[in-house]
């Protein structure tokens, strides 16, 4: 059976779902033009003013917000409402060191919890379950995002933030842990850990995992499901925006549902910034149409992925976006080449390898050096250097039939490349130093 937090707005009509966009747009739009002087520059500057926009239909007159608005606008200009109003910081990060820092006030934190809470049920999630939230706590939106859906959905929320691997298997075995929340890449290894333990699903009660806030493939999902037993659902989300929550994906895990009501999703030419039609691939922009005291418009996420419409078998009718594919700015251009690091990992997990692994690139002279360092598993792993030569040789066919690139595969010995407990880092790219 198929489980809501909010069924009434999660299943409405496309008219009705219209309407709300309409008429929080514009009252958005007035809010920004009233409140938030950097912003109402930036739509001087373009010409637009609150009159211009009529209805959604007008979205794309409005101009664009980036990542270098909110630094230039640091800490404080983005501030949408008076500060005895605000009520609180998230902030990123920060992996690229770019630190975000994103404002809330009550009714901002009630949406986002709810938009958590509605990705929650959608796992299968009610107040019967046990929530592990082991995603990290503080500056970083993962953790109290999930722990404040789990607690709007009832479920006894366990907070042990990310970290101490071998304490998280004991409260998923102690306490009854139903569902996990924390990025795919510690799901993977809390996996890795207990298989160590000689702890196989059967010794664990999860049932359903939460996991986003990086990319991760379909083959990646298959081995997690397989490893602990569950459902794995992915979260999407980003700090300008709330957090996670801001889509969610249903028991059909195709895609993940747009919280509509709250963000209007648009695709657009990485380059030109043009709108492009449903289902073309290109940059996600978001506007909050709902948020106060950090009310983003048009805000461009880098991040690479298509939208569809299609009904979907949850009954749920808000937009769905698919996986991500990878963002525009960690897209890498090897040798003239654009590479994911999401192809590379579909590879791998093909020919049987665990998603442990590096991608290396630098510059030899005026050509790009391209290696990717993959970890063998335990079963693999030989002393004899003919079988290694072999399976590097295949994954080097298999790497360049996906992306018509020649790469130098290194094997490397099970667990030996860096295991994070947040965001992995898959991608050194050393020609940036140079
Ligand atoms: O990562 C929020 C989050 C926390 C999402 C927990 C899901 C779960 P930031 O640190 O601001 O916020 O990073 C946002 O992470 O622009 C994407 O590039 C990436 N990202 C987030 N979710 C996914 C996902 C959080 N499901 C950036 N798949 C975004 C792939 C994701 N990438």
């Amino acid at each position: 059976m198929e489980h809501y937090y909010q069924p009434e707005i999660e299943c409405a009509s496309r008219e009705e779902i219209v309407a709300i966009q309409n008429e929080r747009l514009l009252r958005q739009v007035q809010h920004v033009w009233n409140d938030v002087p950097y912003y109402r520059k930036k739509m001087e500057d373009a010409g637009v003013t609150p009159d211009d926009i009529k209805s959604i239909d007008d979205l794309h007159k409005l101009p664009f917000l980036s990542k270098d608005d909110l630094r230039e606008s640091y800490p404080y200009g983005m501030l949408g409402v008076p500060m005895q109003e605000a009520i609180r910081i998230q902030s990123t990060s920060g992996t690229t060191g770019k630190r975000v820092v994103a404002f809330y006030n009550q009714h901002d934190i009630d949406l986002w919890e709810d938009c958590c809470a509605r990705a929650i049920m959608a796992a299968g999630g009610t107040n019967e379950d046990v929530c592990q939230v082991s995603y990290g706590y503080g500056l970083f939106t993962g953790g109290p995002g999930l722990n404040g859906g789990s607690h709007r959905v009832g479920c006894l929320t366990i907070p042990t933030s990310s970290g101490n691997t071998d304490r998280q298997i004991m409260f998923i075995r102690d306490l009854n842990a139903t569902i996990l929340c924390c990025t795919p890449s510690y799901a993977a290894y809390i996996g890795e850990c207990m298989q160590e333990m000689g702890l196989g699903p059967d010794d664990i009660p999860l049932k359903a995992g939460i996991f986003g806030a990086e990319a991760w493939s379909e083959e990646m999902r298959q081995d997690i499901q397989k490893t602990l037993g569950i459902k794995a659902y992915d979260i999407y989300g980003l700090t300008e925006l709330s957090g996670p929550g801001v889509s969610f994906e249903c028991s059909a895990q195709k895609g993940m549902h747009v919280n509509e009501d709250h963000f209007i999703a648009e695709i657009v030419d990485p380059e030109t910034g043009e709108v492009l039609p449903e289902g073309s691939i290109g940059e996600l922009v978001f506007t909050a149409i709902d948020k106060e005291a950090f009310p983003m418009i048009r805000y461009r996420t880098h991040d690479i992925c298509s939208l569809t419409r299609e009904k979907c078998s949850c009954g749920r009718t808000h937009v769905r976006m698919t996986r991500l594919m990878g963002r525009s700015d960690d897209m890498l251009i090897i040798r003239g080449v654009n590479v994911f690091p999401s192809q590379i990992e579909t590879v791998l997990l093909n020919y049987g390898y665990p998603a442990n692994y590096q991608i290396i690139v630098d510059r030899v002279g005026t050509t790009d050096s391209f290696e990717v360092r993959v970890e063998m598993t335990p079963e693999m792993f030989t002393d004899n250097l003919g079988e290694i030569t072999e399976r590097q040789k295949e994954l080097v066919k298999g790497l360049n039939s996906m992306l018509g690139l020649t790469a130098v595969v290194t094997l490397v010995a099970p667990k030996t490349i860096e295991r994070s407990e947040g965001k992995a880092v898959r991608v050194i790219d050393r020609r940036k130093f140079f």
